[in-house]
Protein backbone atom coordinates (compact mmCIF):
# COMPACT_ATOMS: atom_id res chain seq x y z
CA UNK A 1 0.00 0.00 0.00
CA UNK A 2 1.30 3.44 -0.94
CA UNK A 3 2.09 6.04 1.84
CA UNK A 4 -0.53 8.15 0.05
CA UNK A 5 -3.67 6.20 0.25
CA UNK A 6 -2.17 4.97 3.80
CA UNK A 7 -2.42 8.27 5.07
CA UNK A 8 -5.74 9.09 2.97
CA UNK A 9 -7.37 5.76 5.07
CA UNK A 10 -6.15 6.81 8.47
CA UNK A 11 -7.56 10.25 8.07
CA UNK A 12 -10.13 9.90 4.68
CA UNK A 13 -10.56 12.39 2.29
CA UNK A 14 -13.99 13.01 2.97
CA UNK A 15 -13.88 13.05 6.83
CA UNK A 16 -12.04 16.71 6.08
CA UNK A 17 -14.87 18.30 4.69
CA UNK A 18 -16.84 20.20 7.06
CA UNK A 19 -19.76 19.37 4.61
CA UNK A 20 -18.97 15.77 4.91
CA UNK A 21 -19.66 16.48 8.31
CA UNK A 22 -23.47 18.50 7.98
CA UNK A 23 -25.44 15.42 7.70
CA UNK A 24 -25.92 11.68 6.82
CA UNK A 25 -25.90 8.24 9.03
CA UNK A 26 -22.56 8.38 9.73
CA UNK A 27 -22.33 11.35 11.18
CA UNK A 28 -21.18 10.72 14.87
CA UNK A 29 -18.75 8.20 13.56
CA UNK A 30 -17.42 11.00 10.91
CA UNK A 31 -17.05 13.33 13.80
CA UNK A 32 -15.05 11.44 16.28
CA UNK A 33 -12.60 10.78 12.99
CA UNK A 34 -12.85 14.57 12.26
CA UNK A 35 -11.70 15.59 15.41
CA UNK A 36 -9.11 12.98 15.23
CA UNK A 37 -7.45 14.78 11.69
CA UNK A 38 -8.54 18.08 12.73
CA UNK A 39 -4.58 19.11 11.84
CA UNK A 40 -4.98 18.80 8.43
CA UNK A 41 -5.94 21.96 6.05
CA UNK A 42 -9.39 21.66 4.90
CA UNK A 43 -9.65 21.91 1.44
CA UNK A 44 -7.40 21.87 -1.43
CA UNK A 45 -8.60 25.70 -1.71
CA UNK A 46 -7.95 27.07 1.00
CA UNK A 47 -6.34 30.32 1.73
CA UNK A 48 -4.46 29.09 4.73
CA UNK A 49 -3.01 26.18 6.52
CA UNK A 50 -5.13 24.67 9.38
CA UNK A 51 -2.30 22.87 11.17
CA UNK A 52 -2.71 23.64 14.33
CA UNK A 53 0.65 23.86 14.89
CA UNK A 54 0.85 26.97 12.53
CA UNK A 55 -2.16 29.16 12.72
CA UNK A 56 -2.70 31.77 9.81
CA UNK A 57 0.07 30.70 7.60
CA UNK A 58 -0.82 31.37 4.04
CA UNK A 59 -0.16 28.85 1.37
CA UNK A 60 2.58 30.05 -1.14
CA UNK A 61 4.22 28.60 -3.77
CA UNK A 62 7.31 30.44 -3.61
CA UNK A 63 9.71 28.33 -1.87
CA UNK A 64 11.74 31.34 0.48
CA UNK A 65 14.12 30.09 3.18
CA UNK A 66 14.03 32.35 6.11
CA UNK A 67 17.28 34.02 6.12
CA UNK A 68 18.02 36.42 8.92
CA UNK A 69 21.39 37.30 7.87
CA UNK A 70 19.32 39.18 5.17
CA UNK A 71 17.02 41.38 7.23
CA UNK A 72 17.80 44.32 9.18
CA UNK A 73 18.41 44.16 12.71
CA UNK A 74 15.94 44.92 15.42
CA UNK A 75 16.53 48.87 15.93
CA UNK A 76 17.24 50.13 19.23
CA UNK A 77 15.00 52.36 21.15
CA UNK A 78 16.26 55.64 22.44
CA UNK A 79 15.16 58.92 23.87
CA UNK A 80 18.39 61.16 24.11
CA UNK A 81 21.71 60.94 21.89
CA UNK A 82 24.89 60.52 23.52
CA UNK A 83 25.57 64.66 24.17
CA UNK A 84 22.18 64.25 26.19
CA UNK A 85 19.39 66.03 23.39
CA UNK A 86 16.15 64.77 23.72
CA UNK A 87 15.76 63.59 20.46
CA UNK A 88 12.29 62.22 20.52
CA UNK A 89 9.99 64.73 19.68
CA UNK A 90 7.00 63.24 21.58
CA UNK A 91 8.83 62.55 24.64
CA UNK A 92 8.03 64.29 27.67
CA UNK A 93 9.92 63.68 30.87
CA UNK A 94 7.46 62.40 33.40
CA UNK A 95 9.92 63.30 36.55
CA UNK A 96 10.21 66.57 38.47
CA UNK A 97 13.76 67.86 38.71
CA UNK A 98 13.86 66.34 42.13
CA UNK A 99 13.33 62.89 40.90
CA UNK A 100 15.50 63.06 37.73
CA UNK A 101 18.64 64.49 40.50
CA UNK A 102 17.84 61.33 42.55
CA UNK A 103 18.34 58.77 39.65
CA UNK A 104 21.57 60.79 39.14
CA UNK A 105 22.34 60.45 42.12
CA UNK A 106 21.93 56.72 42.77
CA UNK A 107 23.91 56.33 39.47
CA UNK A 108 27.13 58.44 40.47
CA UNK A 109 26.56 55.98 43.66
CA UNK A 110 26.64 53.12 42.14
CA UNK A 111 29.82 53.86 40.32
CA UNK A 112 31.61 55.20 43.35
CA UNK A 113 30.60 52.33 45.43
CA UNK A 114 31.90 50.23 42.64
CA UNK A 115 35.29 51.16 42.32
CA UNK A 116 35.72 51.90 45.90
CA UNK A 117 34.85 48.04 46.73
CA UNK A 118 36.81 46.75 43.84
CA UNK A 119 39.56 48.54 45.18
CA UNK A 120 38.75 46.97 48.78
CA UNK A 121 39.19 43.59 47.81
CA UNK A 122 42.38 44.41 45.80
CA UNK A 123 43.58 45.47 49.36
CA UNK A 124 42.40 42.07 50.75
CA UNK A 125 39.97 43.62 52.79
CA UNK A 126 36.39 41.80 50.71
CA UNK A 127 37.15 38.49 49.19
CA UNK A 128 35.08 39.27 45.90
CA UNK A 129 32.92 42.05 43.92
CA UNK A 130 31.80 42.67 40.71
CA UNK A 131 30.92 46.31 39.24
CA UNK A 132 28.15 47.83 37.02
CA UNK A 133 30.08 50.10 35.03
CA UNK A 134 28.51 50.89 32.27
CA UNK A 135 25.14 49.32 33.19
CA UNK A 136 23.78 51.82 35.69
CA UNK A 137 21.27 53.21 33.72
CA UNK A 138 19.44 49.88 32.91
CA UNK A 139 19.09 49.06 36.53
CA UNK A 140 18.18 52.01 38.35
CA UNK A 141 16.14 53.67 35.00
CA UNK A 142 13.81 50.08 34.90
CA UNK A 143 13.78 50.31 38.84
CA UNK A 144 12.64 52.82 39.10
CA UNK A 145 9.72 52.28 36.86
CA UNK A 146 8.46 49.56 39.21
CA UNK A 147 5.71 49.42 41.85
CA UNK A 148 7.42 48.44 45.28
CA UNK A 149 5.20 45.58 45.33
CA UNK A 150 6.63 43.92 41.97
CA UNK A 151 8.67 40.61 42.72
CA UNK A 152 12.29 41.14 41.38
CA UNK A 153 14.98 38.54 40.75
CA UNK A 154 18.13 39.57 39.51
CA UNK A 155 21.72 37.96 38.21
CA UNK A 156 24.41 39.70 39.68
CA UNK A 157 25.13 42.40 38.06
CA UNK A 158 21.55 44.53 39.07
CA UNK A 159 23.01 46.32 42.39
CA UNK A 160 21.74 49.45 40.89
CA UNK A 161 18.25 47.81 41.05
CA UNK A 162 18.76 47.31 44.96
CA UNK A 163 19.56 51.12 45.36
CA UNK A 164 16.63 51.94 43.58
CA UNK A 165 14.46 50.40 45.58
CA UNK A 166 15.92 51.56 49.09
CA UNK A 167 18.53 49.10 49.93
CA UNK A 168 20.57 50.91 51.89
CA UNK A 169 24.61 51.45 51.91
CA UNK A 170 24.60 49.97 55.37
CA UNK A 171 22.79 46.72 54.03
CA UNK A 172 25.43 46.85 50.74
CA UNK A 173 28.30 46.69 53.40
CA UNK A 174 26.75 44.41 55.98
CA UNK A 175 26.64 41.44 53.06
CA UNK A 176 29.81 42.17 51.62
CA UNK A 177 31.43 42.08 54.95
CA UNK A 178 29.19 39.02 55.22
CA UNK A 179 28.37 40.52 59.47
CA UNK A 180 25.55 39.62 61.87
CA UNK A 181 23.87 42.57 60.07
CA UNK A 182 23.94 40.80 56.38
CA UNK A 183 20.14 39.52 55.96
CA UNK A 184 21.98 36.33 55.16
CA UNK A 185 23.95 35.78 58.46
CA UNK A 186 26.98 35.48 55.68
CA UNK A 187 25.87 32.13 54.31
CA UNK A 188 26.51 33.53 50.93
CA UNK A 189 29.30 35.00 48.36
CA UNK A 190 29.48 38.78 48.14
CA UNK A 191 27.19 40.84 46.40
CA UNK A 192 24.31 37.74 46.57
CA UNK A 193 22.17 40.12 48.23
CA UNK A 194 18.74 39.31 48.87
CA UNK A 195 15.67 41.50 50.50
CA UNK A 196 12.58 40.29 51.64
CA UNK A 197 11.32 43.86 52.25
CA UNK A 198 11.93 44.84 49.15
CA UNK A 199 10.65 41.53 47.37
CA UNK A 200 13.97 41.17 45.34
CA UNK A 201 14.77 37.22 45.86
CA UNK A 202 18.23 36.46 46.57
CA UNK A 203 20.56 35.74 43.91
CA UNK A 204 22.18 32.84 43.07
CA UNK A 205 25.43 31.96 41.36
CA UNK A 206 24.13 29.43 39.18
CA UNK A 207 23.36 31.26 35.84
CA UNK A 208 19.70 31.79 34.51
CA UNK A 209 18.13 29.53 37.28
CA UNK A 210 16.06 32.73 38.39
CA UNK A 211 14.25 32.93 34.95
CA UNK A 212 11.55 29.99 35.45
CA UNK A 213 11.25 31.27 39.04
CA UNK A 214 10.16 34.09 38.07
CA UNK A 215 8.28 32.63 35.36
CA UNK A 216 6.28 30.69 38.11
CA UNK A 217 6.28 33.91 40.51
CA UNK A 218 4.23 35.49 37.88
CA UNK A 219 1.82 32.47 36.90
CA UNK A 220 1.24 32.36 41.24
CA UNK A 221 0.84 36.67 40.84
CA UNK A 222 -1.56 36.34 38.12
CA UNK A 223 -3.66 34.04 39.96
CA UNK A 224 -3.36 36.55 42.75
CA UNK A 225 -4.46 39.58 41.32
CA UNK A 226 -7.45 38.13 39.75
CA UNK A 227 -8.17 36.60 43.25
CA UNK A 228 -7.23 40.52 44.93
CA UNK A 229 -9.38 42.79 42.42
CA UNK A 230 -9.00 45.39 45.32
CA UNK A 231 -5.09 45.36 45.87
CA UNK A 232 -2.38 46.88 43.01
CA UNK A 233 -1.83 44.46 40.61
CA UNK A 234 1.54 42.95 40.93
CA UNK A 235 4.14 41.83 38.53
CA UNK A 236 7.38 39.32 38.17
CA UNK A 237 10.46 41.58 36.94
CA UNK A 238 13.79 39.10 35.98
CA UNK A 239 17.12 40.42 34.78
CA UNK A 240 19.86 38.49 33.51
CA UNK A 241 22.55 38.58 31.04
CA UNK A 242 22.76 37.89 27.45
CA UNK A 243 25.32 34.97 28.32
CA UNK A 244 23.04 33.13 30.54
CA UNK A 245 20.18 33.49 27.63
CA UNK A 246 22.17 30.86 26.51
CA UNK A 247 21.02 27.95 29.47
CA UNK A 248 18.03 25.88 28.55
CA UNK A 249 16.30 27.66 31.55
CA UNK A 250 15.67 30.97 29.83
CA UNK A 251 13.99 29.27 26.52
CA UNK A 252 11.86 27.02 29.36
CA UNK A 253 11.12 29.78 31.11
CA UNK A 254 10.03 32.16 28.27
CA UNK A 255 8.10 29.66 26.26
CA UNK A 256 6.23 29.12 29.29
CA UNK A 257 5.90 32.34 30.31
CA UNK A 258 4.11 32.82 27.03
CA UNK A 259 2.24 30.04 27.06
CA UNK A 260 0.49 30.91 30.36
CA UNK A 261 0.30 34.23 29.71
CA UNK A 262 1.97 35.96 32.68
CA UNK A 263 2.24 39.19 33.81
CA UNK A 264 6.75 39.11 33.66
CA UNK A 265 9.15 41.30 32.76
CA UNK A 266 12.15 40.04 31.54
CA UNK A 267 14.71 42.15 31.12
CA UNK A 268 17.93 41.20 29.37
CA UNK A 269 21.08 43.34 29.62
CA UNK A 270 23.12 42.78 26.82
CA UNK A 271 26.89 43.45 27.42
CA UNK A 272 28.39 41.97 24.86
CA UNK A 273 30.06 39.22 27.16
CA UNK A 274 29.86 36.48 29.69
CA UNK A 275 33.10 36.42 31.19
CA UNK A 276 35.54 36.21 28.09
CA UNK A 277 33.45 34.99 25.89
CA UNK A 278 32.06 37.74 23.15
CA UNK A 279 28.40 37.40 21.64
CA UNK A 280 29.64 36.50 18.50
CA UNK A 281 30.81 33.28 19.95
CA UNK A 282 27.55 33.45 21.88
CA UNK A 283 24.86 33.26 18.99
CA UNK A 284 24.61 34.15 15.09
CA UNK A 285 21.29 35.73 15.76
CA UNK A 286 20.07 38.86 16.02
CA UNK A 287 21.16 39.44 19.86
CA UNK A 288 18.16 38.19 22.25
CA UNK A 289 15.39 40.52 20.98
CA UNK A 290 14.84 37.95 17.88
CA UNK A 291 14.32 35.05 20.13
CA UNK A 292 11.42 37.10 22.08
CA UNK A 293 9.37 36.95 18.90
CA UNK A 294 9.84 33.40 18.01
CA UNK A 295 7.91 32.81 21.59
CA UNK A 296 5.55 35.20 20.22
CA UNK A 297 6.27 38.01 23.18
CA UNK A 298 6.31 41.47 23.05
CA UNK A 299 9.67 42.84 22.42
CA UNK A 300 11.64 45.81 22.62
CA UNK A 301 15.36 46.45 22.07
CA UNK A 302 16.69 49.41 23.79
CA UNK A 303 20.20 51.49 24.03
CA UNK A 304 20.81 51.11 28.06
CA UNK A 305 23.12 53.87 27.43
CA UNK A 306 19.84 56.11 28.06
CA UNK A 307 18.15 55.58 31.09
CA UNK A 308 15.37 57.84 29.93
CA UNK A 309 14.77 55.19 27.44
CA UNK A 310 15.21 52.18 29.74
CA UNK A 311 12.90 54.48 32.07
CA UNK A 312 9.83 54.83 29.58
CA UNK A 313 10.47 51.07 28.11
CA UNK A 314 10.01 49.33 31.48
CA UNK A 315 6.97 51.63 32.21
CA UNK A 316 5.42 50.45 29.21
CA UNK A 317 5.94 46.82 29.57
CA UNK A 318 4.88 46.81 32.93
CA UNK A 319 1.61 48.42 31.88
CA UNK A 320 1.65 45.53 28.72
CA UNK A 321 2.44 42.88 30.98
CA UNK A 322 -0.77 43.34 33.02
CA UNK A 323 -3.04 43.76 30.37
CA UNK A 324 -5.86 41.25 29.99
CA UNK A 325 -5.10 39.65 32.68
CA UNK A 326 -1.18 39.20 32.23
CA UNK A 327 1.62 38.31 29.28
CA UNK A 328 5.37 38.43 29.22
CA UNK A 329 7.37 41.01 27.71
CA UNK A 330 11.17 41.26 26.72
CA UNK A 331 13.16 44.12 26.99
CA UNK A 332 17.08 43.81 25.69
CA UNK A 333 18.79 46.56 26.90
CA UNK A 334 22.46 47.20 25.15
CA UNK A 335 25.03 48.27 27.08
CA UNK A 336 29.28 47.52 26.86
CA UNK A 337 30.57 45.85 30.16
CA UNK A 338 33.30 48.49 30.90
CA UNK A 339 34.56 46.82 34.26
CA UNK A 340 35.82 43.50 33.95
CA UNK A 341 33.61 40.72 34.84
CA UNK A 342 34.55 40.54 38.70
CA UNK A 343 37.78 41.10 40.78
CA UNK A 344 39.06 37.34 39.75
CA UNK A 345 38.98 37.96 36.07
CA UNK A 346 41.37 40.36 34.20
CA UNK A 347 39.74 41.19 30.57
CA UNK A 348 42.44 42.40 29.39
CA UNK A 349 43.40 38.65 28.62
CA UNK A 350 41.00 38.01 26.12
CA UNK A 351 40.12 41.58 25.05
CA UNK A 352 41.97 44.80 23.86
CA UNK A 353 42.43 47.71 26.14
CA UNK A 354 41.82 50.13 23.22
CA UNK A 355 38.08 48.80 22.62
CA UNK A 356 37.73 48.91 26.17
CA UNK A 357 38.82 53.27 26.23
CA UNK A 358 36.94 53.76 23.08
CA UNK A 359 33.62 52.65 24.56
CA UNK A 360 33.95 54.59 27.81
CA UNK A 361 34.87 57.88 25.84
CA UNK A 362 32.11 57.22 23.14
CA UNK A 363 29.18 56.73 25.60
CA UNK A 364 27.87 56.28 28.88
CA UNK A 365 24.91 56.37 31.16
CA UNK A 366 26.09 58.64 33.62
CA UNK A 367 27.50 61.33 31.25
CA UNK A 368 24.69 61.57 29.12
CA UNK A 369 22.72 62.06 31.71
CA UNK A 370 24.74 64.64 33.39
CA UNK A 371 24.70 66.33 29.68
CA UNK A 372 21.09 66.39 30.22
CA UNK A 373 20.88 67.72 33.55
CA UNK A 374 23.70 70.48 32.86
CA UNK A 375 21.16 71.58 29.40
CA UNK A 376 18.04 71.76 32.29
CA UNK A 377 20.39 74.36 34.28
CA UNK A 378 19.92 72.16 37.25
CA UNK A 379 23.42 70.59 37.41
CA UNK A 380 27.12 71.97 37.42
CA UNK A 381 30.83 71.21 38.41
CA UNK A 382 30.60 72.65 41.86
CA UNK A 383 27.13 70.46 42.64
CA UNK A 384 29.03 67.04 40.79
CA UNK A 385 32.11 67.64 43.01
CA UNK A 386 30.20 68.10 46.30
CA UNK A 387 28.26 64.97 45.33
CA UNK A 388 30.95 63.01 44.56
CA UNK A 389 32.91 63.93 47.24
CA UNK A 390 29.72 63.42 49.91
CA UNK A 391 28.91 60.09 48.61
CA UNK A 392 32.37 58.79 48.81
CA UNK A 393 32.02 59.75 52.57
CA UNK A 394 28.88 57.96 52.81
CA UNK A 395 30.53 54.95 51.49
CA UNK A 396 33.17 54.50 53.79
CA UNK A 397 31.44 55.15 56.64
CA UNK A 398 29.06 52.41 56.03
CA UNK A 399 31.85 50.47 54.89
CA UNK A 400 33.92 51.36 58.64
CA UNK A 401 30.95 50.08 60.37
CA UNK A 402 30.54 46.90 58.75
CA UNK A 403 34.01 46.17 58.64
CA UNK A 404 34.24 46.42 62.53
CA UNK A 405 31.00 44.36 62.88
CA UNK A 406 31.24 40.74 64.44
CA UNK A 407 30.50 37.82 61.80
CA UNK A 408 27.10 36.17 62.56
CA UNK A 409 27.29 33.62 65.69
CA UNK A 410 28.38 29.96 64.33
CA UNK A 411 25.73 28.60 65.11
CA UNK A 412 24.06 29.71 62.05
CA UNK A 413 25.83 27.56 59.73
CA UNK A 414 23.46 24.51 61.42
CA UNK A 415 20.11 27.42 61.27
CA UNK A 416 17.53 27.78 58.97
CA UNK A 417 16.66 24.30 57.78
CA UNK A 418 14.87 22.61 60.29
CA UNK A 419 12.97 24.01 62.91
CA UNK A 420 14.94 22.72 65.70
CA UNK A 421 18.52 21.14 65.46
CA UNK A 422 18.33 17.61 64.83
CA UNK A 423 20.67 15.15 66.82
CA UNK A 424 22.95 14.51 63.94
CA UNK A 425 23.51 18.27 63.83
CA UNK A 426 24.31 18.30 67.77
CA UNK A 427 26.49 15.87 67.23
CA UNK A 428 28.31 17.74 64.64
CA UNK A 429 28.11 21.11 66.59
CA UNK A 430 29.56 19.27 69.73
CA UNK A 431 32.65 18.11 67.60
CA UNK A 432 33.28 21.34 65.73
CA UNK A 433 32.91 23.12 69.39
CA UNK A 434 35.57 19.96 70.75
CA UNK A 435 38.26 20.97 67.50
CA UNK A 436 37.84 25.07 68.05
CA UNK A 437 38.77 24.67 71.97
CA UNK A 438 41.65 22.16 70.88
CA UNK A 439 42.88 24.11 68.48
CA UNK A 440 42.62 27.66 69.27
CA UNK A 441 45.62 29.48 67.31
CA UNK A 442 44.57 27.43 64.11
CA UNK A 443 40.25 28.57 64.54
CA UNK A 444 40.59 31.84 65.83
CA UNK A 445 36.27 32.52 65.66
CA UNK A 446 36.40 35.40 68.53
CA UNK A 447 35.43 37.42 65.81
CA UNK A 448 32.31 35.55 65.34
CA UNK A 449 29.60 36.64 67.60
CA UNK A 450 29.89 34.71 70.83
CA UNK A 451 33.23 33.11 69.72
CA UNK A 452 33.35 29.02 70.49
CA UNK A 453 30.45 29.76 73.01
CA UNK A 454 27.95 31.16 69.96
CA UNK A 455 27.36 27.20 69.63
CA UNK A 456 26.23 26.68 73.04
CA UNK A 457 22.83 28.10 72.51
CA UNK A 458 22.16 25.72 69.72
CA UNK A 459 23.29 22.66 72.00
CA UNK A 460 20.95 24.01 74.25
CA UNK A 461 18.32 23.85 72.34
CA UNK A 462 15.83 20.53 72.48
CA UNK A 463 15.66 18.49 69.23
C1 LIG B 1 25.11 27.36 35.20
C2 LIG B 1 26.35 28.20 35.22
N1 LIG B 1 27.26 28.07 34.23
C3 LIG B 1 28.37 28.83 34.23
C4 LIG B 1 28.59 29.72 35.24
C5 LIG B 1 29.86 30.58 35.23
N2 LIG B 1 29.53 31.96 34.90
C6 LIG B 1 29.34 32.89 35.84
S1 LIG B 1 28.96 34.38 35.21
C7 LIG B 1 29.07 33.82 33.62
C8 LIG B 1 28.83 34.74 32.45
C9 LIG B 1 27.43 35.23 32.35
O1 LIG B 1 27.35 36.24 31.39
P1 LIG B 1 26.09 37.15 31.22
O2 LIG B 1 24.85 36.37 31.52
O3 LIG B 1 26.17 37.79 29.90
O4 LIG B 1 26.22 38.22 32.39
P2 LIG B 1 27.31 39.37 32.59
O5 LIG B 1 28.37 38.78 33.47
O6 LIG B 1 27.83 39.76 31.27
O7 LIG B 1 26.63 40.48 33.29
C10 LIG B 1 29.40 32.47 33.61
C11 LIG B 1 29.60 31.67 32.40
C12 LIG B 1 27.62 29.83 36.27
N3 LIG B 1 27.74 30.69 37.27
N4 LIG B 1 26.50 29.07 36.22
MG1 LIG C 1 26.93 39.61 29.37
Amino acid sequence: MSLRSGSRRVCGSKLLRPQSLANGSSNLRAATRWQRCQGVATTANAERVLFPGALNSEFTNSMDFLRPSTKKAIPTYRVMDQYGEVLDPAYKCDLEDEEALKLYRNMVCLSIMDLLMFEAQRQGRLSFYMVSAGEEGIAIGSASALSPGDVVFCQYRETGVYLQRGFTLDDFMNQLYANAKDHGLGRNMPVHYGSKELNIHTISSTLATQIPHAAGAAYALKLQNQQLPDTPPRIAVCYFGEGAASEGDFHAALNIAATRQVPAVFICRNNGYAISTPTSDQYRGDGIASRGAGYGIDTLRVDGNDIFAVRRATQEARRRALEDGGRPVLIEMMAYRVGHHSTSDDSFAYRQRVEVEDWKRRDNPITRMRKWLEGKSIWSEDKERELRSSLRKEILVAFDKAEKMKKPAISNMFKGVYENPTEEQKDHATELKDILTRYPKEYDVDHHEGGVGGLDELLETKS
